[in-house]
């Protein structure tokens, strides 16, 4: 490692050379225009959309209120069946929309939602699911796609993770009815905070759009029941310097997965999540499943024997969100109706990764891995 001393993170934000930054800043200043719809946001929009390869993209605030409107969007009631293996702003999304989550099991492969266990907690109040793309993977989007027509519900995808992430050259956000993405500081395309929903016809866009901005048809009608989940230009301005270098970055994340998969790969215990060759990742995880008996080592002393050599993985994501107080309370939280859930996050360690992260350091981290074994 070439500074022993520097901590490691999981993740360190990418930010583009501030001299990039500049011209914008300086459009802003002299504008005045500094929120609502300006011309950055605007701009940001339709770059992305392209970038995407989709047709609609409604910029957020954040990852959160975007899920949130999403849901207010597809006027979803009742029931919504989701993953508790996710980060716990999936579920607390339904929770603001009174909503009652109903949490199925994940299959072990890629610890997304199973459609086995999707069709099997389906009532009378289900109206939508709501699975998410956890680290990037994608869910079983056909599968799940079947079981929404044949019962008549919505897709939301939590596609938080999923930025730029393609399946058999399809763009993972195109599936299903509204995806919504995260900009958040530590994802692989951030602007300090922020997010988006992906939607697929106009009038869709425009009544999104309608939620985002208080629900205003008019400088005095409300015609909708909305929120201010606006995106202001500062951050929009980030974005756009940001997608500029999101190639590189994304090739230096690549670098750094394969070299820890390269050194990581025999290592007894050690399991790697990452994708298969039809799906084209953001490399924005580097999550890895520890057996013990294997290994040697529960995946708690291994995220303390880290710690205590200054590298900071995260358990993403452990404790469960049905283990949760504000949820383990659901008649759908017990363990025994999520044990494919339970043995995931008792396992997984997501493993530094960020684009300035050098090999070296991979390499190092690696071989600890690897030399802790017993
Ligand atoms: N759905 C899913 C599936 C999600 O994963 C998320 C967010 C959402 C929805 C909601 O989207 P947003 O409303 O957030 O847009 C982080 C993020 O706060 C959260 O956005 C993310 N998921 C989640 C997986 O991770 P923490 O509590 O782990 O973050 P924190 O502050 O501990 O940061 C992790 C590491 O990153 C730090 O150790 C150091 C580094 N870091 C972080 C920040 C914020 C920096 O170097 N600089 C920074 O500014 O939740």
């Amino acid at each position: 490692m070439s500074d022993p001393t520097r901590p490691v993170y999981v993740t360190r934000p990418d930010l583009p050379p501030i001299e990039e930054l500049m011209p914008y800043l300086e459009q802003i200043w002299e504008s005045r225009v500094l929120t609502n719809n300006g011309p950055l946001h605007k701009r940001l929009e339709q770059e992305l959309a392209e970038y995407l390869g989709v047709k609609y993209v409604s910029l957020f605030a954040n990852g959160t209120l975007a899920l949130m409107t999403a849901l207010q969007a597809l006027e979803i009631r009742g029931e919504v069946i989701t993953t508790p293996f996710s980060f716990v702003a999936t579920t607390h999304a339904l929770w603001w929309n009174n909503i009652k989550p109903v949490f199925a099991d994940v299959e072990p492969r890629w610890l997304t939602l199973d459609p086995q266990r999707i069709e099997e907690a389906i009532t009378a109040e289900t109206t939508a699911i709501l699975p998410v793309h956890v680290y990037g993977n994608p869910c079983s989007v056909e599968e799940i796609g079947m079981i929404a027509k044949k019962h008549g519900l919505k897709v939301i995808y939590d596609a938080a993770h999923a930025f730029g992430v393609k399946k058999n050259d399809l763009p993972l956000v195109s599936f299903g009815d509204l995806s919504v993405l995260s900009f958040h500081a530590t994802k692989v395309f951030n602007t300090f905070e922020g997010g988006a929903i992906v939607s697929h016809d106009a009038g869709m866009k425009r009544r999104i759009d309608l939620l985002r901005n208080f629900g205003f048809t008019g400088e005095i009608t409300v015609a909708e029941h909305g929120i201010n989940g606006k995106m202001n230009e500062l951050q929009a301005a980030v974005g756009l310097v940001q997608l500029k270098h999101l190639g590189d970055n994304i090739g230096k994340r690549k670098a750094v997965a394969d070299t820890y998969t390269r050194e990581l790969h025999g290592v007894r215990g050690i399991k790697i999540l990452m994708p298969p060759a039809d799906v084209r990742t953001n490399y924005s995880y580097y999550p890895i499943l520890i057996d013990s008996d294997e290994y040697g080592r529960t995946r708690d002393e291994l995220y303390e024997e880290l710690r205590s050599h200054n590298i900071y993985s995260r358990r993403y994501f452990y404790p469960l969100i049905s283990k949760m107080d504000t949820y383990s309370q659901l008649p759908s939280s017990q363990s025994e109706n999520l044990p494919v859930a339970m043995k995931g996050a008792s396992k997984i360690l997501c493993l530094p990764i960020f684009s300035e992260l050098n090999l070296a350091e991979v390499k190092m981290i690696a071989s600890l891995i690897a030399g802790l074994r017993c």
